[in-house]
């Protein structure tokens, strides 16, 4: 069968809801200093969608400044303040659902379905802290000693930076934005460059919700000036802490930056995630799953299966039935409704995604389906790709693939699924299928990630602690955790009682 591929140009929107043209500093809207500004891009089309400011370390200073300005009132107010001000933000961004998912299909090339999908997502960051903001207290301590009493009480750390990625231009804000403002944080949010008018979408909408000013900035730039926006939110000593989504090379380099200052740091860095499909597992649910997990926004997230382990036993029944479900999804641009998978971010990925799939058959891979570009639909379509015979040498066993590329790998033993999965650098989720009960313990514990996905393929929730381990990161985000990285705890000791 032929892989389907819509071709709908007439889907593109003209009018695109909810677009600024300012950056968002101390309640106020802003250009940059310079004047300068940037293009944004539809990813399906090549279009422009917008303009932005590119903002630079000035410009920065000033968001740093506006966001210090506004802590010394926003840390005093109450939890319960903070609980309404984030409800008041959910109910504005429940409002505007439709035009922030046509935003996030504008300049995201994300489907249809998928942006509706991750608005929701988004959302439920700010609710889930809104709530949890009132549940975060501290403890009394059982003192050794009878004339002292101790307590810990938990305080927010200061300005916090939040520098996000592309692939959900809500989510990733939210769901940073969401806890430390719980916490009592202001921020200062540097939102990719290919994904800024979502982020001042969001700047918006907070000042529609009341939220007071400064307590929320929002500051745009191109990634020619990434780097010295970057470099001083992690210098400045009047930020507190950094929470980065991203590249394990731009996350390392912030890490360096802020070190100096020994400041708080959350990273949520690339992924390789090993999903493992062992012979005792429902097929057609592993296969569901797999797909799921690697063709959501076109294999564009941190969680994505980057390595099917699959049992050799099953393995080529698995192949099939993957295969078979592959060619059933619709390439295309992200407004026709029918669309399930669309464009790469920009042509950077989708030039990566190529370099990688051209590695793998260079060294030996087997091409079942796709292996190349859908230069029919544009130049940052790719079609979705199966390859087999895969070594250890290639890029797509060792590097992050973040594209609609499935990589499939043959295994006998349990043991030896596990060295497989967990003999790379990065830990941030895995996945496995199995109905051995005991087996399901044994995988779950013996997996070197943060988040296992245990017969499941999409694990992702606000109520869930979301993080990795070895080079993907560190620190929590969503659930209680993530408030925990916005706070510090102050131990007060009693005396002379
Ligand atoms: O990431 P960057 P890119 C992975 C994925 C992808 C690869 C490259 O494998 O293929 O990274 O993507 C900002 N100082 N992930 O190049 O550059 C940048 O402006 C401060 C995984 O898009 O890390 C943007 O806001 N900031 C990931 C953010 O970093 C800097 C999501 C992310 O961009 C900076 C995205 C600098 N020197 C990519 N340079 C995930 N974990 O989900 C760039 N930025």
């Amino acid at each position: 069968g032929r892989l389907i591929i819509r071709q709908t140009h007439a889907v593109l929107q003209t009018q695109v809801p909810l677009v600024r043209d300012k950056a968002f500093i101390n309640g106020a809207w802003v250009a940059a200093a310079s004047g300068k500004m940037f293009d944004v891009i539809d990813p399906a089309s090549g279009k422009v969608v917008g303009s932005v400011p590119d903002m630079d370390a000035y410009d920065t200073a000033k968001a740093i400044q506006a966001a210090t300005d506004a802590f010394q009132t926003w840390k005093n107010t109450t939890a319960k303040e903070r609980s309404e001000y984030l409800r008041k933000w959910y109910d504005v961004l429940v409002k505007h659902h439709e035009d922030l998912a046509t935003l996030i299909t504008a300049e995201a090339g994300k489907p249809w379905k998928e942006a509706h999908g991750e608005v929701s997502y988004g959302n439920s960051f700010v609710e889930w802290f809104s709530e949890e903001a009132r549940r975060t207290h501290g403890e009394i301590l059982a003192s050794p000693t009878r004339t002292k009493e101790m307590i810990l009480i938990r305080q927010p750390i200061g300005v916090a930076a939040l520098i996000t990625p592309w692939n959900f231009p809500i989510a990733m804000i939210t769901r940073k934005a969401g806890a430390a403002l719980a916490a009592g944080c202001t921020c200062v949010v540097k939102p990719a460059e290919d994904t800024p008018l979502t982020a001042l979408a969001l700047g918006h909408l907070a000042e529609e919700a009341g939220l007071p000013k400064g307590v929320f900035n929002v500051i745009t730039s191109s990634r020619t000036n990434a780097p010295q926006v970057g470099k001083l939110l992690c210098e400045s000593p009047l930020v507190a802490g950094i929470s980065f989504t991203g590249s394990t090379a731009v996350g390392k380099l912030l890490y360096k930056q802020s070190s100096s200052g020994v400041k708080r740091l959350a990273l949520e860095l690339g992924g390789n995630a090993p999903f493992i499909v062992f012979n005792s597992a429902d097929i057609d649910k592993a296969v569901e799953g797999a797909v799921a997990s690697k063709f959501r926004n076109c294999g564009q997230t941190c969680v994505s299966a980057n390595r099917f382990l699959i049992q050799d036993e099953i393995f080529d029944l698995f192949i099939e039935r993957i295969c078979n479900k592959m060619k059933t999804l619709a390439m295309g641009f992200g407004m026709d409704h029918s669309c399930s998978l669309g464009p790469l971010i920009n042509t950077a990925q989708a030039h990566k995604v190529n370099t990688i799939v051209q590695d793998a058959i260079k060294k030996g891979a087997k091409i079942h389906l796709g292996g190349k570009p859908a230069s029919t639909l544009g130049e940052r379509f790719y079609e979705p790709t199966l390859l087999t015979n895969i070594s250890e040498s290639m890029m797509c066993y060792n590097e992050e693939i973040f594209g609609p590329v499935a990589v499939c790998i043959r295994f006998k033993t349990e043991e030896e699924a596990l060295t497989i999965a967990n003999s790379t650098r990065q830990g941030l989720a895995g996945y496995f299928f199995s109905n051995d009960v005991p087996q399901l313990w044994r995988v779950a514990k013996g997996l070197a990630v943060g988040m296992v996905g245990i017969n499941e393929g999409i694990i992702s929730t606000a109520e869930a602690a979301f993080g990795g381990i070895k080079e993907s990161g560190i620190g929590r985000e969503g659930s209680h955790h993530g408030i925990d990285e916005f706070t510090y705890t102050k131990y007060m000791c009693f005396g002379n009682l």
